[in-house]
């Protein structure tokens, strides 16, 4: 089965050209010219033609944060695998790196083998997994080289939740030390969780137990502090980090610090930290701030922090935007805190989104088209051994390929949206773009504004060490 997508314009991390791309079965076979001869000849051999005029050819969206399932705070998040890889797809994400969880306790080996069954058969487009580390111990630490030796080449630590996926400095620096011998990356939730615990503990008491008080008592400093911490045990073990979820100015201070060095330091944001805000969404009347609560938290819209965070993005100290999709619905979800913040289980939904929004930025004047397709697809997949199998259009790659209107609209809304939640955090927002067709290795997904997919055709990815450092 041959595929021609015509027309259209192909846009790179480093480029955009107009181009002709032939996709035989699930691999791009060449991008082409149009109007040459070799174009000619293959629109006439070709099975189907796509055509493309007036949109931009991307590759697919990867959105190396995600947490399907996740069990948080006696809930699970409300995407399945099936449902949230759908909605991704729905959104222009044509793969997903995932967060296997191991909590203290428990084994590596089997907790990664659970999160393999939970995916199974289950996924609309490809998928791979990071391992979250809960307990650091010897055997979690030996396990750590055969992970790497089966494409599990990240793992990730939590400074946070004392008690639940917490590890200290000890831990921390003797994980880096086995990354820096076998080539893993260090992924990093830096926010220092036994200060924040002390904040929340005396709000709580205080009788302040809105969904706000979640943002007030995590402090920028302290994922600023945190950030610092984590960079300094890397440079002493010799590993690469990567900051996940970074929200605040303070951390993003230290990050461009390490990076002006030329130090093997790298940060992801994520929609939620560049479009609302601690006043406006934490802060909205009643309850409803509980859709905003995540970790880190949202930032005030009296600092920089947005604009920071924009910027970052332009400077590349902000090399890539993943989603920390982790949805839970208001009902029986987000109530569960009703009476105390620290009970919200922490987490938006936006895998769905994520395209659309920094596609925005473009529109916006924060980036460029270039940019946006290399924060949201090329930089994730070098990042994290995906290149060059995804993240380009090029001879070779996989047909992940979005075909995106600039002309079209997007609204967000709970009412059209394909994840499972009760609401939206981006409701309302209207994107001046729209993804028009989603390919996942050269089978059509999303056309016409129908999915034309079936349940399992992703499939797993082994991964291998990031092609990112310096
Ligand atoms: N932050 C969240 O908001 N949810 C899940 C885990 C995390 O680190
Ligand atoms: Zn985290
Ligand atoms: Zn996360």
């Amino acid at each position: 089965m041959t595929t021609l997508i015509q027309n259209g314009t192909v846009v790179t991390a480093t480029g955009r050209h107009e181009a002709d791309v032939l996709i035989d079965s699930i691999t791009i076979a060449a991008v082409l010219q149009p109007g040459s001869d070799a174009a000619a000849s293959a629109a006439g051999g070709a099975d189907r033609v796509i055509d493309a005029t007036g949109k931009y050819v991307v590759p697919g969206g990867i959105d190396c944060h995600t947490h399907m399932e996740l069990p948080f705070g006696g809930t699970f998040a409300s995407d399945t695998f099936e449902i949230g890889t759908r909605a991704a797809a729905w959104g222009g994400t044509t793969t997903i790196i995932d967060f296997a969880v191991q909590k203290t306790g428990e084994n590596v080996r089997e907790s990664l083998d659970a999160w393999f069954a939970k995916a199974e058969g289950e996924c609309a487009i490809d998928y791979a997994f990071h391992m979250i580390l809960g307990g650091v111990d010897d055997a979690a630490l030996k396990e750590m080289d055969s992970l790497v030796g089966e494409g599990i080449t990240s793992f990730k630590l939590f400074m946070a939740y004392p008690g639940v996926f917490y590890s200290d400095d000890a831990q921390i620096f003797r994980a880096m030390q086995v990354a820096a011998n076998n080539g893993a990356m260090i992924c990093m939730h830096a926010e220092n969780g036994i200060a924040i615990d002390v904040l929340g503990e005396q709000a709580a008491a205080r009788g302040q137990t809105d969904p706000i008080f979640h943002g007030i008592t995590r402090h920028p400093r302290f994922e600023g502090e945190a950030t610092n911490r984590a960079i300094q045990l890397a440079l002493v073990a010799g590993a690469p980090v990567y900051i996940v979820h970074l929200s605040a100015s303070e951390a993003l201070e230290r990050v461009a610090e390490a990076r002006n060095q030329g130090r093997n330091v790298f940060a992801e944001t994520c929609p939620q930290y560049l479009y609302l805000n601690l006043e406006d969404h934490l802060g909205a009347p009643g309850f409803a701030g509980a859709g905003y609560v995540c970790s880190p938290p949202l930032r005030t819209k009296h600092e920089h922090h947005h604009s920071d965070l924009w910027q970052g993005l332009r400077t590349n100290d902000l090399a890539i935007v993943s989603t920390d999709h982790c949805p839970f619905c208001m009902k029986e979800q987000k109530e569960l805190g009703l009476d105390d913040f620290r009970a919200i289980p922490n987490g938006i939904g936006g895998v769905e989104h994520r395209m659309d929004l920094i596609y925005q930025g473009v529109v916006m004047g924060e980036i460029t088209l270039e940019r946006w397709v290399e924060t949201c697809s090329t930089t994730p997949a070098r990042m994290f051994g995906l290149y060059p199998q995804k993240g380009v259009i090029a001879p070779g790659a996989d047909a992940d390929i979005v075909l995106y209107d600039p002309k079209g609209t997007t609204d967000i809304s709970v009412d059209t949206h394909h994840m499972s939640m009760d609401y939206s955090a981006y409701e309302g927002i209207r994107i001046d773009g729209k993804v028009d067709t989603v390919l996942s290795k050269g089978k059509v997904l999303i056309e016409n504004d129908a999915y034309h997919g079936t349940k399992g055709d992703g499939a797993y990815l082994r991964r291998g060490l990031s092609s990112y450092l310096i």
